[in-house]
């Protein structure tokens, strides 16, 4: 049986990949599963530098698989249980590793998946692809962590007019917007994804780490916690081998080389 998440550790780098192309990749209980089980895994093994989530066929991922769901809508049980289950673990997963995540996005990124690739730190997005809030076009809210990743992304207000009338936001405009930190043509995403991946994960990971801490950080407190907090972070990246030899390399004018200690 075609497994419906790829998963290969080459080097430092660990690419998930979405697998079930001739469904969009929507999420059904199999790729929820293996999805959540996946990233866990990556954020646990410490010879992984860096993640990059990315997606077969021409979608990234159209969110909930939503036939599976309307059979879940008739049975017994809460039908949204897999929000606490599958949604958000993926969601502080992808948010809250100690390392960077990239996401190549490929396609159409709707519900879910446009949460996913809102909980990674970069994008390389496809020139064909789009975003797509979906929920409300479905009577829900919002999940994956979109409620959250959106504001602080584009700002409440488009937050809140992206959610009330979804619609696709083209690569173009989710460029303007900053849902896109980069849009390449569309035979030269996976390269140029993977390019991003490689060399996030050849860098200061305990330096990376920090600064996903000092960015959340920041955004929830006010300019003199948020200084207070950078000393934190910047004393104990002080002690670390790979600032240390950085230094060196700078001042000997070699490049460094950073192994993520
Ligand atoms: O359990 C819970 O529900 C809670 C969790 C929620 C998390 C979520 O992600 S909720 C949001 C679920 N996703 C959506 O509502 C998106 C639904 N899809 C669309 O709005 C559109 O398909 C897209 C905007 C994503 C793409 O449009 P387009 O024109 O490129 O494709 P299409 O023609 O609409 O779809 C192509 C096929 O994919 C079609 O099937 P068919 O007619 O060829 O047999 C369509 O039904 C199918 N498809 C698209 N999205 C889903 C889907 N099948 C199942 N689930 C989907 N989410």
């Amino acid at each position: 049986m075609t497994e419906t998440v790829l998963y290969e550790v080459t080097e430092s780098l660990a690419t998930v990949t979405l697998n079930r192309p001739e469904a969009m990749n929507a999420l059904n209980h199999e790729t929820k599963e293996a999805l959540r089980d996946r990233l866990a895994e990556a954020a646990a093994d410490s010879r992984v530098r860096a993640v990059l989530l990315a997606a077969n066929g021409r979608a990234f991922c159209v969110g909930q698989d939503l036939r599976e769901h309307a059979a879940a809508l008739e049975g017994d049980g809460d039908p949204l249980a897999t929000v606490r289950a599958h949604y958000s673990p993926i969601a502080r997963t992808l948010s809250e590793m100690r390392k960077p995540v990239v996401a190549a996005v490929n396609g159409v990124a709707a519900g879910a998946g446009f949460g996913f690739a809102l909980a990674a730190d970069y994008r390389v997005v496809a020139r064909g692809a789009s975003f797509h809030t979906a929920f409300a076009g479905i009577g829900l809210a919002a999940d994956s962590g979109l409620s959250w990743t959106l504001p602080r992304t584009v700002g409440r207000a488009r937050a809140a007019e992206l959610l009330l009338f979804p619609r696709a936001v083209e690569a173009a405009e989710a460029e303007q917007l900053g849902l896109a930190q980069r849009v390449v043509p569309d035979e030269e995403l996976a390269a140029s994804a993977r390019a991003v991946a490689v060399e996030l994960s050849r860098g200061p990971t305990l330096a990376y780490a920090a600064l996903r801490d000092a960015l959340d950080f920041a955004t929830e407190h006010g300019l003199a916690a948020s200084l207070e907090k950078e000393a934190e972070l910047q004393s104990a990246l002080g002690a670390t081998r790979d600032h240390r030899g950085a230094v060196a390399a700078f001042l000997a004018k070699r490049r460094p080389d950073f192994d993520g200690a």
